[in-house]
């Protein structure tokens, strides 16, 4: 799948759309989810135009993919969240039901986040 200049997270890179930014260096800008699912809702994306989890897994440079896990903890660190707790998941694709395609980490704190997964067919 090719990258898509357009897509939202693009448009916020560039500026063209505002967000409320959490935290940013040369390889990764994070900001609060628009949709909140829990208290504490970011989103950590690369500044690279990578789809998604897979096209950012095999074709990012080490020194990327470094900053990237770097970067997030440090932002769930910096959150307040490593002593209570949180969870990060990436959607990828159909069945992970991935909506914007530009790669991004949700980082999920202030509460308990529940089961890990709802039960399939529930
Ligand atoms: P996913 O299904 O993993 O692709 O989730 C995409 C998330 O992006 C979803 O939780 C809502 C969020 N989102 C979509 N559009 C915007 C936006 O314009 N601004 C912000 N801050 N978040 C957005």
């Amino acid at each position: 799948m090719a990258y898509d200049d357009g897509n939202v997270f693009a448009r916020i890179l560039r500026g063209d759309l505002p967000c409320d930014k959490v935290y940013e260096d040369d390889h990764v800008l994070a900001f609060r989810d628009i949709n909140p699912q829990r208290p504490t809702h970011v989103l950590v994306i690369p500044k690279g135009a990578y789809v998604s989890f897979d096209d950012f897994a095999e074709s990012a440079s080490d020194e990327e993919i470094a900053g990237f896990m770097r970067a997030t903890g440090r932002i769930a660190r910096d959150l307040g969240l490593k002593d209570p707790g949180y969870r990060i998941l990436a959607n990828h694709g159909r069945d992970g039901r991935q909506e914007v395609p530009h790669f991004h980490v949700h980082i999920f704190g202030g509460g308990d986040c529940g089961p890990m997964i709802k039960p399939a067919g529930k």
